[in-house]
């Protein structure tokens, strides 16, 4: 089978808990996901393609003209709960056109399974992993099609949407590195990227704790051992040219036996490579730190939430204002950049709440923050009782097609909609443009193209907030990335392996 994997270009919608401006400069990704279902159906034997049109800024016609010539058995798309209608657009496009099946697979589809794959377009659905449903079903598609046989599949019958039972949750050991190969590695960075090329990767799924607002919370802990993840790093540093990696787990720390194995496999194995992750305060200390910076970590983005005790309990976070203190300190002290992610509209939040939140926050001498508003994602504990509380469930018709997308209530709160963005808004500008703030970041930037990034950010922030367009696939917030993509761009017309 030839299967051909399309990562669409996406708009700011309304009910997302960033502020427009901050997903603009956000970033530019790896679809990670469909490299991780590529490298399973080429470990299968198969042929594989991605196209990232996000990166390379290619239109619907674009890709149809590409994939005409690579000619794919079938498409694959993932599919987020926010994002869906959008790419369902993309979808039903290039079926309309290819007349070709299509494959949805992603976090929404173990939100809402079946009603993902009910809508007009998708054919197939895979609702876990990828791991062992695409080679069955690829198998069936080339053989008898007995698709009740192939585990964790959502496919249509006779007008009807069935879907077979998971069998199980393999080892995440057990799958192959993402296949990057058919990434342009080149083109991706994030907003704090000091160095390229840059990657993303995911070591571990799942987390222990249970905090409210998480849709994480709760789910079962499935690490790659040291030695798998050492060996994903390796791999990206000699054959991509990688030279700095954001390992996108809810938690890289959950297992301190294993984060120190990898900083130990980093270290032995020579690799002169900057990193960042997430986690916890609670699970860093002076020792740890130390390490994880030898090993070349530069930036730790931590959950603070909250400057109001009261109000990290009611979040189920599990932390103190102590410990919050002591771990900014001493990531600071071992010489590695903490940043700190805030909650606006928590509950029991008010405008004194927050502002005693904003203080604290400054007081932490962070050296990147980010404030999100709190909203009901998709099984989340506080999206439980919205539904139980309405009966109502925004992201299912939202996905469905039978409302339009629109910023979520949050009952849990007394302020509107409109203070909590405007409180968003504020804090911001009033965290980045203190003096010190913006000369210790002067002083620590390491390109032209670092600052330039940096300066429009501020700009537009103090200026023009919400004003910036929805298109963000009509910006390239790395300035050296424009010669590229067009020599990308090129490549893919001319039909050339990247
Ligand atoms: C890396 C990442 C990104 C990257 C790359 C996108 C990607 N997913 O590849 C970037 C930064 C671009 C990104 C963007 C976004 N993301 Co994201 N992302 C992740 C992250 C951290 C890791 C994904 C991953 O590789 N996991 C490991 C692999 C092994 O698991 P997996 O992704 O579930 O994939 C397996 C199966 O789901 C299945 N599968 C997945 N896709 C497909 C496709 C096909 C065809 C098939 C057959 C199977 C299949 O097979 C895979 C292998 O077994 C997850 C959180 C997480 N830890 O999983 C969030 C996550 C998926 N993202 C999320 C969100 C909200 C977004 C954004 C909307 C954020 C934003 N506002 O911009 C955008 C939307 C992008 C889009 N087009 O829709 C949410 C989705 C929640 C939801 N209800 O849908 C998650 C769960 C994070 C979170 N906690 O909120 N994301
Ligand atoms: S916020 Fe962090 S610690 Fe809390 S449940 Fe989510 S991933 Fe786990």
């Amino acid at each position: 089978m030839r299967l051909a994997c399309v990562f669409n270009p996406f708009k700011y919608k309304l009910h997302e808990e960033n502020l427009k401006i901050v997903q603009r400069y956000f970033g530019l990704f790896p679809p990670l996901s469909l490299a991780w279902v590529c490298a399973i159906a080429q470990r299968a034997g198969h042929d594989a393609l991605i196209i990232d049109a996000r990166t390379l800024r290619l239109t619907k016609e674009d890709v149809l003209d590409r994939l005409k010539e690579w000619k794919p058995d079938i498409l694959g798309f993932m599919m987020t709960t926010y994002m869906f209608r959008e790419t369902l657009e993309w979808v039903k496009f290039l079926k309309k056109n290819l007349k070709i099946p299509v494959i949805i697979g992603g976090y929404n589809l173990r939100v809402y399974p079946t009603e993902s794959v009910s809508v007009d377009g998708p054919d197939f659905g895979c609702f876990n992993s990828a791991y062992e449903t695409v080679p069955r079903l690829f198998a069936e598609l080339e053989g008898q099609r007995r698709f009740q046989d192939v585990p964790g599949l959502i496919y249509k019958e006779n007008g009807q949407v069935k879907m077979t039972p998971y069998a199980r949750d393999p080892d995440f050991n057990e799958y192959p590195n993402p296949a990057r190969h058919l990434l342009p590695n080149e083109l991706y960075a994030e907003f704090t990227t000091e160095r390229k090329n840059f990657t993303v990767m995911v070591t571990s799924k799942g987390c222990p704790y249970g905090c409210l607002f998480c849709e994480a919370g709760h789910t079962s802990y499935n690490p790659r051992s040291p030695e798998t993840v050492v060996n994903e790093i390796q791999e990206c540093y000699k054959k991509y040219n990688i030279r700095e990696i954001d390992f996108f787990d809810y938690d890289f720390c959950v297992d301190r036996k294993r984060t120190e194995a990898i900083c130990d496999g980093i270290i032995k194995s020579g690799l002169n490579v900057s990193w960042a992750c997430r986690t916890r305060v609670d699970y860093v200390d002076e020792t740890l730190l130390r390490q994880m910076k030898a090993a070349g970590c530069s930036r730790i983005y931590f959950g603070l939430e909250s400057g109001i005790q009261e109000i990290l309990d009611l979040l189920n976070k599990g932390i103190n204002l102590r410990q919050i203190r002591e771990a900014i300190e001493a990531t600071k002290g071992a010489g590695i950049r903490p940043l700190g992610f805030f909650l606006v509209g928590s509950p029991g939040e008010t405008k004194e709440t927050f502002r005693k939140t904003l203080k604290f926050a400054k007081s932490l001498k962070l050296d990147y923050v980010q404030f999100s508003k709190l909203t009901a994602k998709p099984l989340t504990p506080y999206w439980q009782q919205m539904v139980e509380n309405t009966g109502f469930d925004y992201w299912r018709e939202y996905i469905l097609g039978n409302i339009k997308e629109r910023p979520l209530p949050r009952p849990w709160t007394s302020l509107t909609n409109e203070e909590i963005d405007q409180m968003t808004k504020k804090a911001y500008i009033i965290y980045h443009c203190r003096p010190m703030f913006l000369l210790h970041h002067t002083l620590q930037v390491k390109s032209w193209s670092e600052f330039q990034r940096k300066l429009f950010a501020l700009t537009e922030m103090i200026f023009r907030q919400e004003k910036v367009s929805t298109m963000d696939e009509n910006f390239i917030a790395y300035p050296e990335n424009k010669a590229k993509v067009l020599s990308y761009k090129e490549k893919y017309k001319q039909g050339i392996p990247l």
